[in-house]
């Protein structure tokens, strides 16, 4: 077997070309994704080249060192011009190749990098290898031949499906799919790669091109279109990418494969030029992002978290207890009483058995997961936890007794959490002995499905244990955001004056169903009312009691909302909050109890209702939210802006596609809000107007937020 010394010389690249017998070997070496950046472009088609000129090989290999193939164009390139050769162009060239390719798949094989995939003529994955072509989450198409491709080789309905979900299929999936030639179980990238080789060679064959195949997609019915275009009007009405992928596929069955690649360009800069590509992109990189903590120097050690507690057995102490056993993590559920216990696990019991019912999780899966969760109405069984979050009632009486207890039965070194959604993460942990093991752990609800995670870190909190929170984080598939102490930590403390300020608009005249409309029409999947009542009035009702009572001078003052407490009507819960809800279903509907009740509040302070506009609602709405968030980065509360987007990307369903409140901030006008602030502050008043000092410094500078 020739040495890479016996090989053709390609320039020094992350792309290097050897000879193995009488196969080429082209490989990939560029962590930490294979992305394909300029380097990898350039270098692959040098690599191509020589492959193709090698009179020695008789057929080429394309495999990727370190844990994945390609995983896409490199998205940091993208908005810059872009340097040849294209994506497009190389792909082109593979396509054309006039030696067999066989690319070997590992790791993640996605995007511009699966695209580069299926201009080869075999494709062979690894087992664990996940595909997928998720360009429509940043805001794209694949533009570099997968709409045109995918279809020929898995049938146009089976590409939409994929392109439009953008989630990746595993390596089996993907054999039975048609999308790749092989699966093979055991050994590296090159091993699989040249028993694939042979295998060729044995059957003395050329496959033909994907480019030039069209048998998956000769009988589509058009129908297909169709039905396609009217479910994303309903579904995805605001989104550019998904309708654009439609129109691309259409183009793969019914142009010839030149003319649907040149209508899949013209698609794809349609969605490259488009704000919500910036957007998307900012939301992705945001969640990256957010996993480094200014201030907490890379590399800093960690604890083992070998074992869970949860106290509560409630909705959010069940929800805790299943995102750890989700993770692998065997988790002790600890309640006061028999029957809540029981309460607790039939619920968690009847979650999992619904995601059976729903084909998410095998029989056996809800099995291991349920024996992972083990009840218990005793404190010493916490012993062995090297982390308890506390899920108890909201009151700082009843969480400064459960640390207590704890910090009395868990051993040295394990991680006491508080998911206090206001409490003062700081007075909590001085009811221990080792604050320095204390902090916050502010999931939300539903917990197995909303990924924040605020990490609050106290005035105490170690380095180590802020670490371990981060990382345990991302183990359990959460986006932690490190967050400092004040009351409503980020999320909420920015909500709480979106909530006042859609009270005040009520007040003024607005209906609850317009100020839903108009936030629902900006994108987000709920309005504030709507919300509401799926959070439960009677959450924010207690903690408005808890300030009223402790004196905190901005309390709200007893309003409508509290009307509707005192009345039992918490919400969805109770089939009645500031909607009503027929019996079984999530609609919320409309409610003439509820206008009454806001007529006579209105009467009772004096206010004669006037016609409030749908702009008056979006700006007083957003701009409090950009107010308060700029108050929050000014007390350090939050570190970054980008912390502040992922927290409201994440948690409160903001639109990804407009990149998080501040990212969206910035492109409204810092000027332009800064200057409403002011008026409204002048016009409305209340503590929610009282403007930042940053925003109007950064505003008055022209400078962006935060900066
Ligand atoms: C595309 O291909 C367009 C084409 O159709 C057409 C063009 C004409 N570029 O997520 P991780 C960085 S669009 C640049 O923590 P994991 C990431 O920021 C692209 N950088 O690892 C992070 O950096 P840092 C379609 C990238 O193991 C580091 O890599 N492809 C890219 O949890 C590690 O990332 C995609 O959308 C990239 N493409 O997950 C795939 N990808 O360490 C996007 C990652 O500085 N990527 N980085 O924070 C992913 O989904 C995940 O990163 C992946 C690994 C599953 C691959």
């Amino acid at each position: 077997m020739p040495s890479p010394a016996q090989s053709e010389a390609v320039p020094a690249t992350p792309v290097h070309y050897a000879r193995r017998g009488r196969v080429g070997v082209i490989t990939v070496d560029n962590p930490p994704v294979n992305a394909l950046g300029h380097g990898v472009r350039s270098g692959l088609a040098a690599a191509l080249a020589a492959g193709l000129d090698d009179a020695e090989s008789d057929m080429l290999l394309l495999v990727c060192t370190g844990r994945t193939f390609m995983a896409g164009a490199d998205i940091r390139e993208f908005g810059k011009p872009s340097a040849p050769p294209t994506l497009p162009e190389l792909v082109a060239r593979f396509d054309a190749a006039t030696k067999p390719v066989i690319a070997v798949l590992h790791g993640s094989a996605l995007g511009g990098g699966l695209e580069l995939a299926l201009a080869c003529h075999v494709r062979v994955a690894l087992t664990g290898a996940r595909l997928g072509l998720p360009e429509v989450k940043l805001g794209l198409l694949p533009g570099a031949g997968g709409t045109q491709r995918l279809p020929r080789l898995v049938g146009a309905a089976k590409a939409l499906d994929l392109i439009l979900s953008g989630e990746p299929v595993g390596a089996e999936e993907a054999l039975a799919l048609g999308l790749v030639d092989a699966v093979e179980e055991r050994g590296s990238p090159l091993e699989a790669g040249l028993c694939a080789a042979g295998r060729l060679a044995a059957e003395k064959r050329t496959p033909l091109p994907v480019s030039a195949r069209n048998d998956r997609i000769a009988e589509t019915d058009p129908a297909l279109f169709i039905e396609r275009r009217a479910e994303l009007a309903r579904r995805l009405p605001h989104l550019v990418s998904p309708h654009r992928i439609v129109d691309a596929v259409e183009a793969a069955v019914t142009l010839p494969f030149a003319d649907g690649m040149a209508r899949e360009r013209a698609l794809f800069r349609d969605c490259m030029d488009s704000p919500q590509r910036a957007g998307l992109i900012h939301a992705f990189f945001a969640e990256r992002e957010v996993a480094k903590v200014p201030g907490l120097p890379a590399g800093t050690p960690t604890r083992d978290i070998r074992e869970a507690g949860v106290v509560g057995a409630g909705t959010m102490g069940g929800g805790i207890a299943m995102c750890f056993a989700n993770a692998g993590i065997p988790v002790t559920l600890l309640d006061l009483s028999q029957e809540a216990l029981d309460r607790g696990i039939a619920t968690i019991r009847r979650s999992y058995e619904a995601s059976a019912g729903k084909g998410r999780l095998t029989l056996a899966q809800v099995g291991e997961r349920m024996a992972l969760i083990r009840p218990t109405l005793s404190h010493g069984d916490l012993a062995g936890a090297d982390l308890v979050v506390e899920a108890a009632f909201e009151s700082m009486a009843v969480k400064q007794a459960v640390f207590r207890k704890l910090d009395g039965v868990c051993k040295p070194g394990a991680i006491l959490a508080t998911n206090s959604s206001t409490l003062d993460v700081d007075a909590i942990a001085a009811a221990t002995g080792r604050p320095q093991d204390v902090l916050g752990l502010h999931f939300f609800s539903p917990a197995t499905i909303m990924r924040l995670l605020e990490v609050v870190r106290g005035a105490q909190t170690s380095d180590i244990v802020l670490a371990t929170a981060m990382a345990l984080a991302r183990r359990i598939g959460k986006v932690g955001v490190a967050v400092g102490v004040c009351d409503g930590f980020v999320g909420n403390r920015i909500l709480r004056q979106r909530g006042r300020e859609a009270m005040a608009l009520v007040e003024a005249g607005a209906s609850p169903e317009q100020v839903d409309r108009v936030l629902t029409g900006f994108g987000f999947p709920l309005g504030h009312f709507a919300m509401t009542d799926l959070a439960g009035i009677d959450v924010g009702w207690r903690i408005r009691e808890e300030r009223r009572t402790a004196g905190d001078p901005e309390a709200e003052a007893p309003d409508w909302l509290d009307v509707l407490a005192e009345r039992g009507r918490y919400g969805q819960k109770t089939g009645a909050g500031v909607y009503r809800y027929e019996p079984g279903s999530r609609k919320p509907l409309p409610d003439p109890e509820l206008a009454a009740l806001i007529a006579a509040d209105r009467s009772r302070r004096g206010i004669a209702p006037r016609l409030v506009g749908d702009d008056e609602v979006r700006d007083r709405c957003l701009y409090v939210m950009v107010n308060e968030a700029a108050k929050i980065l000014e007390e350090g509360i939050a570190a970054r802006p980008v912390d502040i987007d992922a927290i409201w990307l994440h948690g409160y369903g903001f639109p990804s596609w407009r990149g998080g409140l501040l990212f969206w901030a910035e492109r409204e006008g810092l000027g332009r809000i800064a200057t409403a602030v002011q008026r409204y502050q002048r016009d409305i008043g209340g503590p929610q107007w009282c403007p930042s000092a940053l925003l109007l410094k950064c505003a008055a500078a022209g400078r962006p937020i935060g900066c």
